[in-house]
């Protein structure tokens, strides 16, 4: 056994869990590497990784069907109730009790990209990135409804340094350094497939991202949900950084978030094929609601349809969720309620003996919609698609830069319409600036458009 002065300890706990093969290239380490190694290893819960490697095949799911939802209102009662939310929501919004919270620790790896996604430029136009488009939306809101919106963006390991440089690089976008919260969320080591540990270079752990359900437990340590207490801040309004469409206050949503006490609420929309990847909200036997991921839904489930031919698992999830505070504080403030981790078989580019190699591996991810069964009251709101989901994760084809620059300009398009101002012919895309617009009510019906073939409204 090899040893270290003052970390007898831990090393004793690596042998234990028999993890010495961590130790193979201890003697060509300088004094330095391995107190650097040393320390990381005291954080690994060696029994966590234990648990986790043998419970990983255990994907437990109770008996489940459609999750109910409030859908697109059809008749008037509906259309009053949405007139109802909407205007609780703007009270809400003007009490400045809404922060916006974007989880961004992933990279941009599926889209060629080596950054941060969020740096990835989306605007059809104007070539504006993810992040540049989320934080103007927010610095219209802050103007709009008179308020300032805390922004909080939760980073990894691997894109931290960069996006906090990169907002800074752009003074923040408008938005005021203060209202600004850049974390880091939690790592956790992976394993191969008989449950080693591996190492990313001779003195360190292989390790990734804990995944988005992770933010909730980072939005304790970071200190930013004891910052939004002290700010009054009630509602987190949570989405993901590779959605340009996401309106991130909408205020029928907190409205109906606020009228029914709920705890979590979540957007949902109808599935455009069964093998579309996202998941879809369920209920539960014990009457929780819950989603369940894509690649987890039975074939047969995802196929079976309703009497008018509809899919009945149709209520998609694309991961836009209202947190309150308070419940987040709850589900984080001691150890016993936890997220589930869910495993990913992945290949991993590690370190072996002197060399790095493609090792077929386990990672190891929280998901956010964990927490919806963990909630008393809960509200699944319909929205639409065209209205609100882009998501950009391939460079072409489905769900694609292409597909979402695409989707962004037949919505910028439909609210020059609804506002009645004209087109050209000519015109084959069209920007409108999140400073100028977050809703078609922001445009002044007055405006004209330039009769170009590509227009940017600022
Ligand atoms: C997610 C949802 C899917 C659907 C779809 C909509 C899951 C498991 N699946 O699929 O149901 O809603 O989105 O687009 O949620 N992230 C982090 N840290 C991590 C991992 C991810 O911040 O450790 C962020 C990442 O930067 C991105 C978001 O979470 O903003 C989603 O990650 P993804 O692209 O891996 O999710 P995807 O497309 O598998």
């Amino acid at each position: 056994m090899i040893t270290c002065r003052g970390y007898d300890e831990v090393i004793r706990r690596v042998y234990d869990h028999g993890q010495e093969h961590l130790f193979a290239e201890w003697d060509d380490l300088s004094e330095d590497e391995r107190e650097l190694f040393l320390r990381e290893l005291a954080q690994i819960d060696f029994d966590l990784m234990n648990r986790l490697y043998r419970e990983r095949d255990r994907a437990a799911h109770m008996d489940f069907r459609p999750a109910p939802y409030i859908r697109i209102p059809l008749t008037d009662d509906e259309r009053r109730e949405r007139r109802q939310a909407l205007e609780r929501g703007i009270e809400v919004i003007r009490s400045g009790r809404v922060a916006a919270f974007v989880v961004a620790g992933g990279q941009g790896s599926r889209l060629g990209y080596d950054g941060p996604k969020g740096k990835f430029p989306v605007g059809p136009v104007s070539g504006k990135t993810l992040f540049q488009i989320h934080a103007e939306k927010i610095v219209r809101y802050g103007r709009k409804y008179n308020i300032a919106v805390p922004f909080l963006i939760m980073t990894s390991d691997e894109n931290h340094s960069e996006t906090v440089a990169y907002f800074r690089e752009h003074d923040n976008f408008g938005i005021a350094q203060g209202d600004l919260f850049i974390f880091r969320q939690n790592m956790i080591p992976s394993l191969d497939r008989s449950g080693n540990l591996l190492l990313r270079e001779r003195h360190s752990l292989f390790k990734n991202p804990d995944g988005h359900g992770g933010s909730l437990t980072a939005l304790h340590t970071s200190g930013a949900l004891e910052a939004m207490r002290e700010r009054g801040i009630d509602i987190i309004s949570y989405f993901q950084v590779d959605n340009p469409l996401v309106s991130i206050l909408d205020p029928v949503f907190i409205g109906f978030h606020d009228l029914r006490k709920a705890d979590v609420s979540s957007k949902a929309l109808k599935k455009a094929y069964p093998e579309e990847k996202i998941g879809v909200f369920v209920q539960f036997s014990n009457g929780r609601i819950g989603v369940i991921e894509y690649s987890d839904l039975p074939e047969e489930k995802s196929r079976e349809t309703e009497a008018s031919g509809e899919l009945a698992y149709a209520a998609g999830s694309i991961a836009i969720h209202l947190f309150n505070r308070g419940f987040i504080e709850r589900i984080t403030a001691g150890t016993e309620i936890s997220l589930p981790f869910h495993t990913a078989e992945k290949k991993l580019r590690s370190y072996v003996r002197g060399e790095f190699r493609e090792i077929a591996g386990l990672k190891f991810e929280k998901f956010v919609f964990d927490a919806l069964p963990l909630t008393e009251n809960n509200v699944v709101f319909e929205t639409l698609r065209e209205e609100e989901f882009a998501p950009v994760k391939n460079p072409t084809g489905i769900d694609s830069v292409e597909s979402a620059q695409r989707l962004m300009s037949d919505l910028h398009r439909s609210w020059l319409a609804a506002r009645g101002i004209a087109v050209s012919g000519a015109t084959t895309v069209v920007e409108i600036s999140p400073l100028l617009a977050v809703e078609p009510g922001d445009i002044d019906p007055s405006l004209r458009v330039p009769e170009t073939e590509r227009v940017y409204l600022e």
